[in-house]
């Protein structure tokens, strides 16, 4: 199917331009699954070969200028934050989101903000407060919050009690913020905690997000979803509420699978991200809404699959932006089912690679970022560098 007629290239062109989208420093690095990890020669093994990793991604794909950070994993102690966002900026790209962690330190073997030790809650907040520094050194206007708060059998914990903590603990940490930061708080139904986790849905994270203040807003994974969940209705009504701050892209089959956005389910995305078009059409302006990807690709090559990400990303979006809004309109104001889901369809069955093609080369650009990736021989290059002192048990490399 081609691109409609009606269709304005240049105001396409002009949206996919503003779609920019954060890749994770973590996506670049070895990771696993709780049964061990494969190393990969080429995975990046500091936060200084993470930024060269982020940097060959945008230059190829020309719409990833920022990388989110996670603060233990990239900010080793003694890390001059300022002196990383230099070094970023020599690559050509930014500090994006920041990550605090209160995870994975023994003493929040029972929780964070929601520990029943008044000692260790000060901790996280101190720990993320810590975190709004960095992010304030680096220039990042973006605080993303995520919490493996929970408990794993009934009975363990007052479940109200806990939520007094987190609304007591993010409320302080909304006081804090920068006037020009904005906080977002992610939900996922289960992971680690096998139970109850505190923050566990999109309806627990608004209203976590109300109490804090006005520029906490909510944070979409879309892997953290139990399945069947109809993940468009939950942006819609996030977008209706002047709530949704921002997503995590990654896909799933099970569970929290991280595995490559669109991958399992495609027309999911489209239909995500045609919620976003449809509101910014009726709005006449675009949402302020981060694009952030969530993956650690454990088998594919990381940089590769980051590629492959964003072009499915860029390629979903376009296909939203040729949806015919007008006969939409129309079909619905006399309720035809069929031609309404039909419009969907068809733009989503649209093949928009050679438009997006012709965007890139537009844009000096290669056509396809991800060949021109592959020929660039860097991959081989930094597995050769990288790769060298690597320990071949998967198990003793952290
Ligand atoms: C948790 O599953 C999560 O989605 C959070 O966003 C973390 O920051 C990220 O993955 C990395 O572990
Ligand atoms: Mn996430």
């Amino acid at each position: 199917m081609s691109i409609p007629q009606r269709v304005d290239e240049q105001a396409l062109g002009l949206r996919l331009d503003r779609f920019q989208i954060e890749t994770p420093s973590w996506g670049y690095a070895d990771t696993g699954t709780r049964f061990g990890k494969f190393l990969q020669d080429a995975a990046a093994r500091t936060i200084d070969e993470k930024l060269a990793d982020a940097a060959e991604v945008h230059r190829y794909t020309g719409c990833c200028p920022t990388v989110a950070v996670h603060v233990l994993w990239d900010f080793p102690p003694g890390t001059e934050p300022e002196a990383l966002a230099a070094r970023a900026a020599q690559l050509g790209i930014r500090i994006g989101s920041i990550n605090p962690n209160v995870f994975q330190d023994q003493c929040y073997k029972f929780g964070s903000l929601a520990n029943r030790d008044p000692e260790i809650r000060r901790r996280a907040v101190q720990h993320i407060l810590d975190s709004i520094e960095i992010g304030r050194a680096v220039g990042s206007r973006l605080l993303s919050l995520w919490f493996a708060d929970g408990t794993n059998y009934p009975g363990q914990a007052s479940i109200r009690q806990r939520k007094q903590w987190f609304h007591e603990g993010l409320r302080a940490v909304h006081d804090a913020l920068p006037g020009d930061m904005r906080m977002l708080i992610e939900y996922k139904p289960f992971e680690p905690a096998f139970y109850h986790t505190d923050i566990a849905d999109w309806g627990m994270a608004c209203a976590f997000a109300r109490h804090a203040g006005p520029q906490a807003k909510v944070l979409v994974d879309t892997g953290h979803h139990l399945p069947g969940c109809n993940i468009e209705h939950i942006v819609a009504f996030l977008i209706d509420e002047d709530m949704l701050g921002g997503f995590h892209f990654n896909d799933r089959k099970y569970a929290d699978d991280d595995l490559t956005m669109g991958s399992i389910d495609p027309y999911q995305l489209f239909r995500i991200l045609y919620e976003i078009t449809a509101a910014e059409v009726q709005l006449g302006h675009d949402l302020d809404i981060a694009y952030m990807v969530d993956q650690s690709h454990n088998l594919k090559p990381k940089i590769e699959a980051m590629i492959q990400t964003v072009m499915t990303a860029q390629e979903h979006l376009a296909k939203t932006l040729l949806v015919d809004h007008a006969a939409l309109a129309r079909a619905r104001a006399c309720d035809d089912l069929v031609q309404a889901e039909q419009i969907l369809k068809d733009a989503y069955q649209t093949d928009v690679r050679p438009l997006l093609a012709d965007y890139r080369r537009a844009r000096k650009l290669p056509a396809d970022p991800l060949q021109a990736f592959r020929e660039s021989g860097y991959a081989a290059r930094v597995a050769r560098e990288r790769g060298a002192g690597k320990p071949r048990d998967g198990s003793s490399y952290a």
